[in-house]
């Protein structure tokens, strides 16, 4: 039996996608939860291997750790290539792969570094409303952008979902949710309900992202 992974995760976090990808790859793996991201930084418990104490944080089974998102997600598909969790080097999609996993972090999940606890930026309660408002009308930009630029087949890079398809489909259910991202990506939507229904995470959402009432949301 293989040694398990560790992952410091929280319910419909980042670490969320990470969590799925092992779950399809059948890695066996440990989950940490954070009980509250809104705690104070110092009783998170991430920090004891993530210096900036967020989640997602991996301890491979050799002891290393891994942070970042996307980059923990790309390395998982290349460490279990038989879930085909991606177009693998040398695949003429693995440019395109590459590209998105980059653009979802940096163009997209950076901003609810912002919008998770807005008086880290804003100076009062009319600046962080501001603040609220332009980073959602910059992440639906930003969804609509990719989505006219991929032709899912149908999922976004092909035939088989893999972890970009699980990237998009948890970020995009963080504000302005759902309601907003189907109609700035209508293309992206049909992968995310896609992924939403696949058999072999119904389990896996209900205990780490339940579709619970309303969670979609309403498009303004
Ligand atoms: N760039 C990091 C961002 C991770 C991140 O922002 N995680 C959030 C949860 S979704 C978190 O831990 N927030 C608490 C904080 O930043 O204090 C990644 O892609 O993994």
């Amino acid at each position: 039996m293989d040694k398990p992974f560790t992952i410091y995760g929280a319910r419909g976090a980042g670490s969320v996608p990470v969590e799925a990808a092992l779950t399809l790859a059948g890695a066996p793996y440990r989950l940490i939860e954070e009980p509250s991201l809104s705690a104070p930084l110092r009783d998170r418990r991430a920090g004891a291997v993530n210096p900036l104490r967020q989640v997602p944080a991996l301890v491979l089974p050799d002891g290393g750790v891994m942070t970042e998102s996307a980059a923990i997600l790309i390395w998982l598909a290349e460490r279990f290539p038989e879930a085909r969790l991606a177009p693998p080097p040398g695949d003429p999609a693995r440019p395109a792969f590459l590209r998105w996993m980059a653009y979802v972090s940096a163009a997209i999940y950076s901003l609810y570094w912002i919008r998770d606890d807005l008086s880290r930026l804003a100076a009062d309660e009319a600046h962080e409303a501001v603040l609220a408002e332009r980073t959602a009308e910059r992440i639906a930009f930003c969804w609509a952008q990719m989505d006219a630029q991929v032709a899912p087949a149908p999922f976004i890079l092909g035939e088989t979902l893999g972890v970009l398809d699980l990237y998009v489909a948890v970020v995009s259910r963080w504000g302005p949710r759902r309601a907003r991202f189907y109609r700035e990506a209508p293309r992206l939507a049909e992968v995310v309900r896609r992924v939403d229904a696949e058999p072999r995470l119904q389990a896996f959402w209900a205990e780490r992202f339940p579709f619970a009432p309303g969670w979609e949301g309403s498009a303004p």
